[in-house]
């Protein structure tokens, strides 16, 4: 996979340049440990020529643009992204390590964000509010400028969809910062977009370390509005940034979010979700479901089940295409064996297989189904990142929104009943951005506001309402006698 732009380069102002440093960083493919490129090591100077071509975006063609022109701009780029989608699969797979068919999924998400916020462009409208008689007023919203976009390893292209794109169509003008792990489809993104027509500065990318070119974006008093989704450690850091500023920030800070069995549910049903959204890109996923709570009548059976399908696992290299890809990087494997190690050997219910004749510099972990640790224990509380899920026995409905609801975080949560009024009741209770009724993630939904509540981090992405958040609003009240 030799990408077809020298990644190296940071993006600015509609122009590949080397970084002012001149340093790189390497780019290692979790399925062997080998250096496959180098990227960009950028630093406050890069950051500040992004921002500063961001803003002569505005007041130049992008400023301008009409918004049914972005509306068409992006449904170019979305049409782009479809045409590449072979080579961005495989950037993608290969750069951070997810099976080859989950990362030609991304690249249809990235379009499909690219498709919607293209429709939604020329639909956001203000209000006419009626007011004392002389008075005629209304509301604009109007891009807050400049906005900065921090994103992390696990799902580069969905992240970026999700965020740039909203905030393309609103008409801000973008300066992203990918995660150094994982940068090459972030640099892909910016040279379609090039091509699909955006102007010169409306979309820059510049890669590097977060404590260098992510907290100078964070800092960069030219930044009206940042994005970034990560760990809870770094988006503190992020707001206290953003406070000295004064400006909005969207924060998505991963979960531990629960999908609730109770004995009425369609076993058949459910099984795969509750599997598979544990182990999805090897369960570094924010909305994850690392958590399984089953009503203790039918535990032992979901137990026997669930870990029947975990022992048919294999994991194995980003191009084998198997179900489950290795971590992005040592040091994410070794966070997960830590958490791995606290686990009663006897509680380990199955594990997956790792596939024979592994590359040894691969980053492996065979999925890991671990049952009845305390709900308080730190592998029943803390965010794991890693293909290992924990099932826990409820009593009630009461017992299982207090376990469910037991936690620091609340991203998404899922219920899986035939019964109306419970489901009902627990889409309520639930603590969570997200509830889903016998299903679990709604295959990505780029149509549903998405974010959380507690430790998950505030404010939401995705759908309509993200182009609420990438906007400010302004009341217009004309005195007219
Ligand atoms: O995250 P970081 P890391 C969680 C997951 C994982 C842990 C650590 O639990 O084990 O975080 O991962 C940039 N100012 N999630 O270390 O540090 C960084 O360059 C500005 C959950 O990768 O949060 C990258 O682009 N930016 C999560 C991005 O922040 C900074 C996805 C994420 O890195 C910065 C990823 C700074 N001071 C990890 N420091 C999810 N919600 O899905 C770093 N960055």
């Amino acid at each position: 996979m030799t990408p077809w732009f020298d990644p190296s380069l940071v993006f600015v102002g509609g122009a590949w340049r080397p970084c002012a440093s001149g340093e790189t960083l390497p780019v290692i493919d979790p399925s062997t440990g080998v250096e496959i490129a180098r990227i960009a090591r950028g630093s406050a100077t890069d950051i500040d020529a992004a921002v500063t071509a961001a803003e002569a975006a505005l007041s130049g063609d992008w400023g301008a643009m009409p918004a049914f022109q972005r509306g068409r701009i992006l449904a170019r780029l979305g049409q782009m992204v479809l045409d590449h989608i072979d080579q961005l699969a495989q950037m993608e797979a290969t750069d951070v390590g997810k099976p080859l068919t989950q990362a030609r999924n991304d690249v249809i998400a990235l379009a499909r964000y690219c498709e919607f916020y293209a429709g939604a462009a020329d639909k956001l409208m203000g209000e006419t509010i009626p007011f004392q008689p002389g008075f005629t007023v209304y509301t604009l919203r109007e891009p807050h400028g400049v906005t900065g976009h921090i994103v992390p390893w696990n799902y580069p292209m969905q992240i970026i969809g999700r965020s740039v794109g909203a905030a393309l169509a609103t008409g801000n003008a973008c300066v992203l910062k990918p995660a150094e792990e994982a940068c090459l489809t972030a640099l892909a993104f910016a040279d379609l977009a090039h091509k699909a027509g955006l102007p010169p500065g409306a979309l820059n990318v510049v890669p590097g370390l977060g404590a260098e070119a992510g907290a100078a974006l964070t800092a960069h008093p030219g930044i009206r509005h940042i994005s970034f989704t990560g760990s809870v450690a770094t988006g503190r850091r992020v707001q206290a940034a953003t406070a000295e500023n004064v400006v909005p920030v969207t924060l998505e800070l991963g979960g531990k979010s629960p999908q609730l069995v109770f004995a009425d549910a369609d076993l058949n049903a459910a099984l795969p979700f509750l599997v598979n959204a544990g182990i999805q890109n090897a369960g570094q996923t924010c909305s994850a479901s690392s958590r399984i709570l089953v009503e203790r009548s039918v535990y032992a059976e979901v137990c026997d089940r669930m870990a029947e399908a975990y022992r048919a696992l294999t994991t194995g290299p980003a191009m084998a295409d198997l179900r489950t890809g290795p971590l992005i990087s040592a040091r994410q494997k070794g966070i997960v064996e830590r958490y791995l190690a606290m686990a009663d050997p006897a509680h380990i219910l199955a594990r997956g297989q790792l596939a024979p004749d592994l590359p040894p510099g691969g980053h492996y972990i065979a999925p890991a189904l671990i049952a009845g640790p305390a709900p308080d224990h730190p592998l029943a509380q803390e965010e794991i990142f890693g293909p290992v899920q924990i099932i826990l026995p409820f009593e009630d409905e009461e017992d299982a929104i207090r376990i469910a609801n037991g936690t620091l975080y609340g991203l998404v949560a899922s219920v899986w009943s035939r019964h109306g009024g419970r489901q009902m009741r627990l889409a309520k209770r639930l603590r969570a951005g997200q509830v889903f009724i016998n299903n679990y993630g709604a295959a990505g939904g780029v149509e549903l506001p998405f974010g959380g509540t507690g430790l998950s981090g505030h404010g939401r992405e995705k759908g309509f309402e993200a182009l609420y958040a990438f906007t400010t609003l302004k009341t217009v009240a004309a005195h007219h006698g």
